[in-house]
């Protein structure tokens, strides 16, 4: 069971913590799995109703041409990775996107631009954005890189719900796939999206080569920020041909749902988020990542660049499931 002895984590309590320990969630992590999907789906039950799902479409609001080498992401300017780049797309044609989601079952509307930071004068456009999806009776989410303190204060002032942000992967790790900012820069954004008010979507990405203790390590850093992220989005990998991290191993589908378990039971009433890499992943492999904690996803044809699931074929997993979506405010 249990790596230390001294540690039960079967009978650890689910209340809200944020000094999580590197030994205990190894521990968490080397339980049984079907202990492991027990105490987290348990405490899943505690904070939400396990058959609802919160249900998210992300659009590219600007695509390509980044500076960042983000060694996963095809939209990196330093990498062949076959994409048209797309300047920042006008207000009317991302609220018409934005529609046919809300039409399709999506309750937030999640916008990503390609930056390593916005403009002042970009933020305006995002702001008209936020506006016009929230009047469609939608959650708003954007992720634009990082923000300086009075570009999230005009975002907040602008209505935005949520601001996306990840911490990708461990501090350790970091350095092996990004170099062009720092993991404390990232911490510095949330911090200033936490302090202004915005709910806070973080999480990382699995399956780029870390090893077990960067996994743990990642989500220790998300727990242990001063508050829980609101969303937690857990993204597998998608392996884009032209980027640095393509041909990367791929990782056990076994370790994939222990993440989304460790993840749940570290943060218990966060939307975890089963996110990218679905397109890969059976029906079956989806239904345990919901029943270890999983209670969100992105809906919709397409990520940001790459292919997501089918709408039709999503509805009827829900079907199948008995899942209903919903929930989209923060519980
Ligand atoms: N440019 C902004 C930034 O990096 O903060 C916002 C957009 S960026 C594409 C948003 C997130 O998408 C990244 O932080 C990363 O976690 C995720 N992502 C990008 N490419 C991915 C891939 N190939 N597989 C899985 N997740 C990916
Ligand atoms: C997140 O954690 N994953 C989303 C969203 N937040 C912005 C992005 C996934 C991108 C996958 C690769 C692509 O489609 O470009
Ligand atoms: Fe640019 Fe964001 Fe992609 Fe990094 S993840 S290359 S910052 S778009």
């Amino acid at each position: 069971m249990s790596a230390n002895p001294a540690i039960n984590p079967i009978q650890q309590s689910s209340s809200i913590r944020h000094d999580w320990r590197l030994d205990e969630v190894q521990a968490l992590y080397a339980l049984p799995f079907n202990d492991l999907v027990f105490k987290a789906q348990a405490i899943h039950r505690e904070h939400f109703d396990p058959n609802e799902i919160q249900v998210s479409s992300l659009l590219s609001i600007k695509t390509g041409s980044c500076s960042e080498d983000c060694g996963y992401c095809p939209q990196s300017a330093r990498y062949d990775s076959d994409l048209t780049p797309e300047a920042l797309m006008p207000v009317d044609a991302v609220l018409k996107a934005a529609r046919q989601a809300r039409d399709q079952g999506a309750s937030r509307f999640c916008m990503g631009a390609a930056w390593r930071q916005p403009k002042d004068r970009d933020i305006e456009r995002v702001v008209e954005m936020v506006q016009g999806v929230k009047a469609l009776g939608m959650e708003t989410c954007v992720t634009l890189g990082m923000l300086t303190d009075e570009q999230t204060a005009r975002l907040k002032e602008g209505g935005l719900d949520y601001y996306n942000h990840n911490l990708d992967t461990s501090e350790d790790y970091y350095s092996e796939v990004i170099t062009t900012r720092t993991y404390q820069d990232r911490l510095d954004t949330l911090a200033r999206v936490r302090d202004a008010g915005i709910n806070v979507c973080c999480g990382g990405i699995v399956g780029m080569g870390e090893s077990d203790v960067d996994r743990s390590k990642l989500l220790i850093e998300l727990a242990n920020l001063p508050k829980h992220p609101e969303s937690v989005p857990i993204n597998m990998l998608v392996q884009v041909e032209g980027t640095p991290l393509m041909g990367t191993e791929a990782l056990d589908p076994l370790v994939f749902i222990r993440t989304i378990a460790v993840a749940r039971i570290m943060m218990p009433g966060s939307r975890v988020r089963l996110s990218a890499g679905r397109n890969n992943m059976s029906d079956e492999m989806q239904a345990l990542c919901f029943l270890a904690g999983a209670n969100s996803i992105f809906y919709g044809d397409k990520l940001l660049t790459t292919d997501n699931p089918m709408t039709n074929h999503d509805l009827r997993l829900f079907e199948r499931l008995g899942l209903r979506s919903g929930g989209s405010s923060y519980a």
